[in-house]
This record gives C-alpha cells, sequence and structure tokens, in this order.
C-alpha cells in the first residue's frame, strides 16, 4: 500500500512567532536577523519584505538597502523554542511518526491514521486549523507518497498552503521544477549539474543512472531516485529506530537469481550486525525489489520469535526473494532488505535456544572481525558473488 507522508513546515516561522507577541507588524516587511551595523544575516523574512528580494541568510545591511522600510528585529530564542514544542505536540496529536526537523517543521508518516478525517486533504486541514487556533500561526503542508515529495510540495505551496501530489503524478510535478528545488542538491552540485547541461529536475530524472553515479557516486544514485520521485526512507521518530533496512542499486539491472542472493546476503550480514550492535532483534523482515520500470515490490513475513542472527534472516529473505521472482520476470535494478518490529534486549531469552545458539556464536565472531577490520574483511560462502558480475 501506498504510504501517505506530509512535511509540515511554518511560514516565515521567526517573524511569525514576532508578529503574534506584537500584531503591529502583521503585513509589514519584518526581518528577524543580526542588526545591519553589526554584520548581522538575515534569519527570517516575512512574506511582505521577499518581493524586495531578502532571503534568509543574505547580510541584514544588505536586506536595508534592498528594503529601507524594513522593521529588524533581534532573534529571542526562547520564544521560538516554546512555540516549537507546542507545534510538535499539536502534530503528535495526529500521529506517533513525528520526525521533526528543526524548530519549524517536521515529517509525519500519517499511512495508518487518515480514515476519520475522510481523505489525506481533509486532514491536513486538520492540522493547520489547530496549528491557526492554538498558536495564531501558518502552516504549509505538502502531501506525498515519500519524504522528498511531500517536501518538494510543501515548498511549492507556501505560505498557508496545502499541496497534495497524488501518487503516479510525482514525475509531472517534479519534471519542469529547476533542479535548485530536489533536495540535496546544494549550489556545488548544482553547478554539476548544470555543466552537465541539467537544469530541470526531469532532465536528470531521465539520465541513465551510470552517467550520474560516474559523476557523483552513491550520492547520485540517491538524487537519481529523488529526481524520479522515489525515497525510500522512513518517517523516523528521534531516539528509536523503528527499523533498520540497507539497499543496493545495481550498475546494471539484473535477473540472475544467484547474484541477487548473494547480495542480499551481504545486505542481511550487514542490517544483522546493526542490529547486534543495538541490542535488538526484529520479528518483521521485508524485501524490496525494485524493477528496470521503477516499480517496487516488497514482501514481508513476520517470525515467530525475533531474531538477530543472521542466516535466521538470511534465510527468511532468501524465501521471499524466490517467491518474488516466481511471479513474471522484469530485470531489476535495487534489492533491499528491512528489518523492524524489533524488541530489545530483555525479550531475547531465546538467545540461548540450543537451535540458535550456534549461529549466534558464529554472528559474534564475524562482528569482531567486520569492526576490526571492516566490512570487506570477511565474507562467508553466501555473500561471494561480486555486485559487478
Ligand atoms: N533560520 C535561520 N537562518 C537561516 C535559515 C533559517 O536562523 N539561514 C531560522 C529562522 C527561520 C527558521 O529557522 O524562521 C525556519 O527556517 P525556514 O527555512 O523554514 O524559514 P522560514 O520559516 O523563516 O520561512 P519559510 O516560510 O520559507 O519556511
Ligand atoms: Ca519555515
Amino acid at each position: 500500500m501506498a504510504r501517505c507522508i506530509f512535511h509540515i513546515d511554518l511560514d516565515a516561522f521567526f517573524v511569525s512567532v514576532e508578529q503574534v507577541l506584537n500584531p503591529e507588524l502583521k503585513g509589514k516587511p519584518v526581518i528577524v536577523g543580526g542588526d545591519p551595523e553589526r554584520r548581522g544575516v538575515v534569519a527570517s523574512a516575512s512574506y511582505e519584505a521577499r518581493p524586495f528580494g531578502i532571503h534568509a541568510g543574505m547580510p541584514s545591511s544588505k536586506a536595508r538597502r534592498l528594503c529601507p522600510q524594513a522593521i529588524f528585529i533581534q532573534a529571542h530564542f526562547s520564544l521560538y523554542r516554546e512555540a516549537s514544542a507546542k507545534f510538535m505536540d499539536i502534530l503528535a496529536d495526529f500521529s506517533p511518526d513525528i520526525e521533526p526537523l528543526g524548530l519549524d517543521e517536521a515529517y509525519l508518516d500519517v499511512t495508518g491514521c487518515v480514515e476519520p478525517y475522510g481523505s489525506p486533504r481533509q486532514l491536513a486541514r486538520a492540522i493547520k486549523e489547530r496549528i491557526n487556533k492554538e498558536l495564531k500561526l501558518t502552516a504549509s503542508v505538502g502531501i506525498g507518497t515519500c519524504k522528498v515529495v511531500a517536501k518538494i510540495a510543501s515548498a511549492l505551496c507556501k505560505p498557508d498552503g496545502l499541496l497534495e501530489i497524488a501518487p503516479g503524478e510525482e514525475r509531472a510535478l517534479l519534471n519542469p521544477l529547476p533542479i535548485a528545488k530536489l533536495p540535496g542538491v546544494g549550489e556545488k552540485t548544482e553547478q554539476v549539474l548544470k555543466e552537465m547541461r541539467i537544469t530541470t529536475i526531469g532532465e536528470l530524472a531521465s539520465l541513465p543512472l551510470d552517467t550520474i553515479t560516474k559523476r557523483f557516486g552513491a550520492m547520485g544514485a540517491v538524487l537519481h531516485n529523488y529526481a524520479n520521485g522515489i525515497d525510500d526512507r522512513e518517517v523516523e521518530t528521534p531516539g528509536e529506530a523503528k527499523s533498520i533496512s540497507q539497499q543496493l542499486t545495481f550498475t546494471r539491472d539484473t535477473l540472475n537469481h544467484n547474484f541477487l542472493e548473494a547480495n542480499l546476503h551481504n545486505l542481511c550480514q550487514e542490517v544483522c550486525q546493526e542490529l547486534r550492535s543495538q541490542n535488538k532483534r526484529a520479528k518483521c523482515i521485508a524485501i524490496r525489489l525494485r524493477y528496470t520500470d521503477f516499480k517496487t515490490t516488497t514482501r514481508q513475513v513476520t517470525l515467530q520469535e525475533a531474531s538477530d542472527v543472521t542466516q535466521v534472516i538470511f534465510t527468511t529473505a532468501q524465501q521471499l526473494l524466490s517467491k518474488t521472482l516466481a511471479e513474471p520476470k522484469k530485470p531489476i535494478r535495487l534489492i533491499g532488505i528491512r528489518v523492524s518490529s524489533l524488541v530489545g534486549e530483555e525479550k531475547q531469552l531465546s538467545m540461548f535456544d540450543s537451535r540458535t545458539r550456534k549461529p549466534a556464536h558464529l554472528d559474534k565472531a564475524i562482528d569482531k572481525i567486520r569492526n576490526k577490520y571492516g566490512p570487506t574483511a570477511i565474507i562467508t560462502g553466501n555473500g561471494i558473488f561480486p555486485e559487478s558480475s
């Protein structure tokens, strides 16, 4: 089932908080930031100041030149922190899956929370209304099937906006946008892409993956996915990883079962090592395959007992892979594994179960060597199959 992700961003945050406390500032060009006389910079500009070309990060002296009538205010961080805490509390009332980004932004996974509201749009309206009523602030909400699409959507509809990008409509919306609108593309990347004659997100999306990874490495593959509206990152509540995942995009699409299995084994090993280092076990195992046409399938099973044993998790993932490969075949561009429903040490009685004791000892020894000499220091039989073959 498609996920429903919100990106919620308060408009002109610092300035808006100041305007709540001093309503005379409303509707005027207001700037919160450093003193123009003392090499200060703009932290936040009201929407009335923006048509003058003023934006965050600009020297305050320049902002004053561009708009002499602008009202400058020193930042009051304790006020912003207080407003931020209330903002996050409101969001947490709508979904437990909340990932704050800085003070005035958050991702919310609302996949399971939409029903009582009728639609994602109505849920977003309810959130905006509460923010408005309780904080007297406006927020912009982007709705999409993944983080990157939701984030782009909220930026496009600011201020006080609401933009939903329905599943399947991602490419149409992203294609014409300038490349700088893609999260992860900073000034440097933008420059290099320009030299490659790529100026829109659509041009990046249609480029062969090879071309982009040659220039930017693994980050290139991530940006290429983003440009195609694909982003598998979960909304992560801080301090508590709900899942651990690893994935690999192949340089060439493949249908070779042994090759896929070997790579899956390596990914399982990495995920399980991370599980063990966090003293966690997983109950839920999922594999993800992305085909040459970017269509993605996920298959998942729940184990009877949570495990952190590589052999147990790999065998389960291997069965999922075989089942999926039995279906009509299309070449595969990516394979991934995710373990979730994590439980802590106290529930790990089966660690001493005689059936799993031996593999657990083996894992411990392998972890030690890999921690000391790196992930390629030891590869067990199942994982010997280099990615490039
Ligand atoms: N901020 C800052 N310095 C920057 C950028 C931001 O101090 N260079 C602070 C002030 C902003 C807050 O972080 O109010 C949030 O940053 P945003 O980029 O979300 O900017 P705004 O909320 O001000 O405006 P927008 O309506 O574009 O979100
Ligand atoms: Ca903001």
